[in-house]
């Protein structure tokens, strides 16, 4: 009976399938933006989210999308993208170039499409999560039935101004899921060197916010978290705050070449055991719905994509030097009702 039941709670091959290809594409984007920032196509600050895919399709496939407000740091391509946004405004931002979601200005960091729910893209550890909470305000004020999506990292979980956020967010009931993103490194900074306590998600309760930690290496553990999460703080309209635990594969940023100066080549060969991508290539196998020879076929086609995404973006202009001093203020908030 037990097993019956469980089997009714499968997603669909088709939908299984969907992640896969959806984790992959990320994977292959960033490891493609890697290129272009070694070739020195993109610039600035730029950091991925390889190992972390999870997430990104777990709670993307758990909302509105369209209607729900996602809101996140700098580590920011593969929200956009699993929201909607045209990925190749996304790799032209990311190369600096007029085709980009802020015309080419913002960059890697400030990837913005509020049509699409994505509020950035912020640079400032912490900064938006207090912008998280305005969305989820303004959702309550106006009865609108969003959930907003407020992730930020295990570092940014210590500023000041997310207890101020927390605080108040229980205070006005906010439809608002604070997702902390535990990848174990600030920057080159262990959890264990920068948190006093490291079991993040217990930082909700002081305020009476519901809190649990879950996995986050496991697609299809993650979407069942993420929807039961999404449903409950929609119906309920109170926040929430989860710990999400993952690794991080990269550097920190494009920039971090030395790895090795604080973790182990064998520390980041036992996480890699962990991979998200193969994690779930290894259920589709198991459960008929591909092959080896398949999942070569949507890898291979899923670079092309990714060939022609690049080849888009990098046919597009940079910015004219005119443009230099425009949409520095901006009234679009009101223009888009938002
Ligand atoms: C207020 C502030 N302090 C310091 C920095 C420099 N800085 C950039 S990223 C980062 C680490 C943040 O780590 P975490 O929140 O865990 O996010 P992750 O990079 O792991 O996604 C720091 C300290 C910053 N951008 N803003
Ligand atoms: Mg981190």
């Amino acid at each position: 009976m037990a097993k019956q039941a469980e089997k009714k709670n499968l997603e669909s091959p088709a939908d299984l399938e969907q992640y896969y290809r959806d984790m992959l594409f990320i994977r292959h984007f960033e490891e493609k933006c890697n290129v272009a920032y070694r070739q020195g196509k993109a610039g600035g600050y730029m950091h991925v989210y390889i190992g972390m895919e999870a997430l990104a399709v777990g709670w993307m496939h758990s909302i509105r999308k369209g209607h729900d407000n996602v809101i996140t740091a700098y580590r920011d391509h593969a929200h956009a993208l699993l929201l909607g946004t045209d990925p190749v405004a996304v790799m032209a931002e990311i190369m600096g170039r007029k085709a980009g979601t802020a015309g080419g200005k913002g960059g890697s960091m400030h990837i913005y499409d509020p049509k699409n729910g994505m509020f950035g893209g912020w640079g400032i550890v912490g900064g938006h999560i207090p912008l998280g909470a305005g969305l989820a305000f303004a959702s309550k004020y106006r009865e609108d039935d969003k959930v907003t999506l407020n992730f930020m990292g295990d570092g940014a979980a210590n500023q000041g101004v997310v207890f101020e956020t927390f605080n108040m967010a229980s205070l006005y009931e906010l439809p608002c899921i604070f997702i902390i993103e535990n990848n174990e490194f600030a920057m080159g900074t262990r959890l264990e060197y920068h948190a006093a306590d490291t079991e993040l998600w217990k930082r909700g309760a002081p305020f009476g916010i519901k809190s649990e930690r879950v996995d986050g290496m496991d697609a299809l553990q993650m979407k069942k978290d993420a929807q039961r999460i999404v449903d409950w703080v929609r119906k309920e309209q109170k926040p929430y705050l989860v710990e999400v635990m993952t690794y991080r594969y990269s550097g920190h940023g494009a920039a971090d070449n030395d790895r090795q100066l604080y973790r182990t080549k064998e520390e980041e060969a036992e996480n890699l055991k962990r991979d998200p991508i193969k994690r779930l290539e290894a259920v589709l196998i198991e459960r008929n719905i591909a092959n080896e020879e398949k999942l070569e076929a949507i890898d291979a086609e899923i670079q092309e994509i990714v060939e022609k995404i690049y080849a888009e973006a990098d046919a597009s202009p940079f910015p004219d030097v005119e443009e230099v001093y425009d949409n520095i203020y901006s009234d679009m908030t009101v223009e888009q009702g938002h």
